[in-house]
C-alpha cells in the first residue's frame, strides 16, 4: 500500500508516475512524527535502514548521516555527505518493515542515527514535498511497488553490455586507434571506446575538433567495423562565445538559466565562460535534446552526460570576495597568516558554491524558480532532454545514455556511473554497496569507473575490480587525466586480464536475461544477502556479498596481496572458477568458507535450486555486436542443478521494446 502526504506546494519532479491521491493530514504519516526541522522515526534496536541510492558507506545506512544534495566532489572519502545523485527513498527494516520516499529536489538531510542513535531524522530544507510512505508484504514487496509507482527503468542496447574503454582523454583518431589495436592484439574482448572532452573543440558541445577527428564520420565507420562504438562525452554547460551556434541559439531564444534580474547566469567550467541550458524548461529541453542529432548523424549511437549538478568551477561573484581580501591587504608588507588562510578557503569555495546555486533562476512552465529549490532535478532534465530528443531523432531504437548526476526519475531515460572514485581497495567495495540501492531507486544501468578514476591503479587492483564488474551493467574501465594508463594491455600477462573480461561475454545470457526480468519485473539486480534470507540473522551482516539476479551470489575480493577471502553460504551452493574457456565447479555447503580466488579468474556460487545459462566467448562477443538475437541450445552450458528450473529472458537487442516483445524460454 501506498500513502502521499503532502507538505506544502510541491513542484512536479516526475518522480512518481501513478496518480496517488493526496493526503494533507500529516497523521497519515504513521510511523512518523513532525517535527520543528521535518520528521522523526524512532527506530528499534535492530532496525536497519537501506537505500538512498548513490550514497557513501554501508548497505545498511545507520550511524551516520547523508544529504541529498547532487554534488561534483571527486574525492569520496568516507565522512562525505553528498555525491552525484539524489535519491531519497529508504526502507526501514525491523519490527516494522517499510518504505519511505521523500519528493522534493532540494537538499534533504537523512540523519540515520547519527545524532541521536535512536532517531531517523529526515530534514528537507523546504518544506514542499510529497511524503510516501509504502506497506507491504516484506521488502522485496515494498521495492517492487515503489519501482512500480515510479515506473519502468531503463533499457540501453544489448551492446552496452559489453566490455568498454574510457579515458580522459583519448586525443585523437590515432590514440583510439591505438587502444582498439592493444586489445586486439591481446585477444581481450572490447565494445566501446568513449571519447572525453578533448574530442571537442574548445570543449563546445555537438561539435568535434576539426584537427584531432579530421575525418570523424569515417572514423566511427571505421571503428563500427569493428564493432567498437565510439561514446562522446556532452557536457551540462555551453560556451560563451559569438558565432557559436548552439549558444547563439540558446541566448536568443531564452532557453539558458537566469539570475535574479532575468540575465543569462554565466559561470565558468570547461569552456570557460558558460551558460547552462535551463532543462527544467520544456522548450530547452526540446531543443538541447534534438542538437545530440549532429553526432547521432555521424554514426554515433552513445553518450554520456557529464557536469550536470551543475558544477561549477567559478563564478565572478566568487572571483570578486578572492580579489576583496587581496586588496584589503597592504601590497607591500608580507601577507598575514590570517589573510593567507581567509584567501585558501575563498579559492576552496569558488568551485559549486552554494551562493551561486542560489543565485540561478529557471523557467519551469512559466513559474519562475529558485535553482537551489530544484537543485536536484537539473541533471535528471539534462538527461531527459536527451533521452527523448534521442527517441525523435532515432525512432524505435535504443541508444546508450547514463548521467552523472541524477535524481528518482531519471532512472526511466538512463543509467548512471558513479563519478569519481579513486584507485582505492576501499572503492571496490564502495562500488559494490551501492548497486543495491541504486536499483531500489530503479537505476538498473549502473557500474563505477573500474580500475579507479583518480590515482594511479595497479595491475592487482584493476583485476579484482574487473571481476566486480564483470556483473555490473555498466562495466567500463575509466581513469583520469595524468594518472597511469589504465587500459588491460597495458600491464603485464594480458591473459589474465583476457581470461577474466572473456568471464563477462560468458555470463552474457544470464546477465542480459536478469537485467531484462529486473525491469519487466520491477526486481532488483543486486541484492543484499539480508533481502533474500530473511530468517538468517548473519545475513544482517553481511555487506560484503550480493545476490544477482535470482540464482547467484557474489564476493568480490577487495583486499591487496590476497589469495583468497572469507565467503558466508547461507545456504549449499555450487561455487564457480571461470575463466576464458572453462570453469572449475566445487559443492560448498552452508556456513564460512575460505575460498581460493585467483587473480585471473572470476568465482560465483549458483544457488541451491538454481542453474544458469553460459556460453563460450565467441558466442557472448556476437550478442554484444547484436548479429545473435536467438540463442541456440547448443550454444548454452547450463551451471548448476540440472532439474532446475530457469526463465531466460532475450530479445533482439535493439529495438525499443515492451514486456509483450520479448521471448522467455522457460527451461
Ligand atoms: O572536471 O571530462 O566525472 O569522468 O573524465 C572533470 C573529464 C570533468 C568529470 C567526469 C569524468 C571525466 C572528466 N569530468
Amino acid at each position: 500500500m501506498v500513502r502521499k502526504i503532502r507538505f506544502g506546494n510541491p513542484v512536479h519532479t516526475g518522480a512518481v508516475v501513478n496518480e496517488i491521491a493526496v493526503m494533507e493530514n500529516e497523521g497519515n504519516l504513521k510511523f512518523f512524527e513532525k517535527t520543528e526541522q521535518g520528521f522523526c522515526y524512532t527506530m528499534g534496536e535492530k532496525d536497519a535502514v537501506y537505500g538512498l541510492g548513490e550514497a557513501n558507506r554501508g548497505i545498511n545506512k545507520r550511524g551516520y548521516k547523508y544529504i541529498s544534495y547532487c554534488t561534483d566532489d571527486p574525492s569520496h572519502t568516507e565522512e562525505k555527505l553528498s555525491l552525484y545523485g539524489a535519491h531519497n527513498f529508504i526502507i526501514i527494516d525491523g519490527d516494522c518493515t517499510f518504505g519511505v520516499f521523500i519528493d522534493n529536489p532540494g537538499r534533504v538531510t537523512f540523519d540515520v542515527g547519527y545524532e541521536k542513535i535512536n532517531e531517523l531524522n529526515i530534514i528537507p530544507e523546504y518544506m514542499d514535498l510529497d511524503f510516501y510512505i509504502i506497506e507491504g508484504e516484506g521488502i522485496k514487496d515494498i521495492v517492487r511497488q515503489f519501482r512500480k509507482i515510479i515506473g519502468q527503468s531503463y533499457i540501453p542496447p544489448r551492446w552496452a553490455f559489453g566490455y568498454q574503454q574510457c579515458r580522459w582523454s583519448y586525443m585523437n583518431e590515432d590514440a583510439i586507434r591505438e587502444v582498439v589495436k592493444g586489445y586486439e592484439d591481446s585477444g581481450i574482448p572490447l565494445t566501446a571506446v568513449y571519447m572525453d572532452i578533448d574530442y571537442m573543440e574548445a570543449y563546445k558541445d555537438f561539435t568535434v575538433s576539426d584537427e584531432r577527428f579530421p575525418d570523424f564520420e569515417d572514423f566511427v565507420k571505421e571503428m563500427k567495423a569493428k564493432n567498437i562504438h565510439l561514446v562522446p562525452i556532452i557536457d551540462a554547460g555551453v560556451k560563451i562565445e559569438q558565432g557559436y551556434d548552439v549558444y547563439e541559439e540558446g541566448a536568443e531564444r531564452g532557453y539558458f538559466v537566469k539570475d535574479q534580474e532575468g540575465r543569462d547566469y554565466v559561470t565558468a567550467v570547461w569552456p570557460g565562460l558558460t551558460c547552462f541550458p535551463d532543462f527544467l524548461n520544456p522548450e530547452a529541453r526540446h531543443w538541447f535534446g534534438l542538437k545530440y542529432k549532429t553526432l547521432t548523424d555521424k554514426g554515433i549511437d552513445g553518450f554520456w552526460n557529464d557536469m550536470n549538478e551543475p558544477a561549477i568551477f567559478y563564478t565572478q561573484r566568487g572571483i570578486d570576495a578572492v580579489r576583496d581580501i587581496l586588496k584589503s591587504e597592504s601590497q607591500t608588507e608580507e601577507i598575514s597568516i590570517d589573510t593567507l588562510m581567509e584567501l585558501k578557503w575563498k579559492l576552496n569555495e569558488l568551485a559549486n558554491n552554494d551562493s551561486d546555486y542560489k543565485a540561478m533562476y529557471h523557467n519551469m512552465d512559466g513559474q519562475i524558480i529558485n535553482h537551489d529549490r530544484i537543485h536536484n532535478l537539473y541533471g535528471y532534465n539534462m538527461t531527459k532532454a536527451a533521452a527523448k530528443g534521442l527517441e525523435e531523432i532515432r525512432p524505435g531504437e535504443r541508444t546508450l545514455l547514463f548521467s552523472r548526476s541524477s535524481y528518482i526519475g531519471m532512472h526511466r531515460y538512463a543509467g548512471i556511473w558513479m563519478g569519481d572514485n579513486q584507485a582505492w581497495w576501499s572503492h571496490i567495495l564502495l562500488n559494490l554497496k551501492m548497486l543495491p540501492s541504486l536499483n531500489m531507486c530503479g537505476f538498473l544501468y549502473i557500474g563505477a569507473d573500474i580500475g579507479g578514476f583518480g590515482s594511479n591503479t595497479t595491475r592487482e587492483l584493476l583485476l579484482r575490480w574487473l571481476a566486480l564488474g564483470v556483473f555490473t551493467p555498466l562495466m567500463r574501465n575509466h581513469a583520469a587525466l595524468g594518472t597511469r594508463l589504465q587500459e588491460c594491455f597495458r600491464f603485464e600477462h594480458t591473459e589474465d586480464f583476457k581470461s577474466v573480461i572473456s568471464c563477462r561475454y560468458r555470463l552474457l545470457p544470464y546477465l542480459y536475461s536478469e537485467y531484462l526480468k529486473s525491469v519487466y519485473e520491477n526486481e532488483m539486480m543486486f541484492k543484499p544477502l539480508s533481502f533474500e534470507y530473511r530468517e538468517d540473522e548473519m545475513c544482517r551482516n553481511v555487506e560484503d556479498q550480493l545476490i544477482v539476479g535470482n540464482e547467484i551470489m557474489i564476493a568480490p575480493v577487495y583486499t591487496q596481496n590476497v589469495t583468497g577471502r572469507y565467503v558466508y553460504l547461507p545456504e549449499p551452493m555450487v561455487m564457480v572458477t571461470m575463466y576464458e574457456n572453462g570453469e572449475e565447479i566445487k559443492l560448498l555447503e552452508k556456513g564460512i568458507h575460505f575460498v581460493p580466488v585467483p587473480l585471473n579468474r572470476v568465482v560465483f556460487f549458483v544457488r541451491e535450486n538454481a542453474k544458469i545459462p553460459v556460453v563460450c566467448t565467441d558466442y557472448g562477443k556476437k550478442l554484444c555486436d547484436n548479429t545473435e538475437t536467438v540463442i541456440e541450445g547448443s550454444e548454452i552450458t547450463w551451471l548448476g542443478k540440472p532439474e532446475a528450473e530457469y526463465s531466460l529472458y532475450m530479445d533482439n537487442g535493439h529495438s525499443v521494446n515492451q514486456k509483450d516483445d520479448i521471448s522467455v524460454m522457460n527451461v
